[in-house]
């Protein structure tokens, strides 16, 4: 969990670029890659990192974030700004709402009792979590994928070393 507003702003600050760099090899075509017939979408994953951010309203901040449905929208470029927005929105209210007393203070979500901390720690984790759902169906989708927290099979075989298995 964060105990300190900084240690979260930075983590934050190069967790949603690496996201928003995810974000930004997508192409509209790709959008409708499927993890399994009828399942979810890259597209709906992608939109879903937007979203999901919505959800730490429930915890007192304030900030303009897009909420519903799993309605995704059909351009990419859309996605990706509408993340790097709401992906600002959120830090900006973290930054200017709470400090490092908020984030031992403690909110009920489904029954447990959880750390403003412990959630901000959770969102990073579940961002990272889509992103490598979506690193997978871009590579299924004929998409290049950009390096996240290492090289891509891509970029070794470019710098001409023999990539990893
Ligand atoms: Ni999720």
């Amino acid at each position: 969990m964060f105990t300190k507003i900084e240690d979260f702003v930075a983590a934050w600050a190069s967790e949603a670029e690496l996201t928003a760099t995810v974000l930004d090899a997508l192409t509209d075509a790709s959008l409708g890659q499927e993890v399994i017939e009828g399942r979810r979408m890259l597209g709906q994953i992608a939109w879903h990192l937007v979203q999901s951010l919505h959800y730490m309203t429930a915890l007192g901040l304030t900030f303009e974030a897009p909420s519903g449905g799993e309605e995704a929208p059909d351009s990419a470029a859309f996605i990706a700004s509408e993340y790097r927005r709401v992906s600002k929105n959120l830090l900006n209210a973290v930054r200017t709402q709470w400090n490092d007393e908020s984030l031992r203070e403690s909110v009920m979500i489904h029954e447990e009792a959880w750390q403003n901390g412990g959630s901000l720690r959770y969102t990073v984790m579940h961002q990272a979590h889509h992103r490598g759902q979506m690193t997978v169906l871009m590579r299924q989708a004929g998409l290049r994928v950009p390096d996240v927290y290492g090289p891509t099979y891509d970029t070794w075989a470019e710098k001409g070393i023999a990539p990893l298995i």
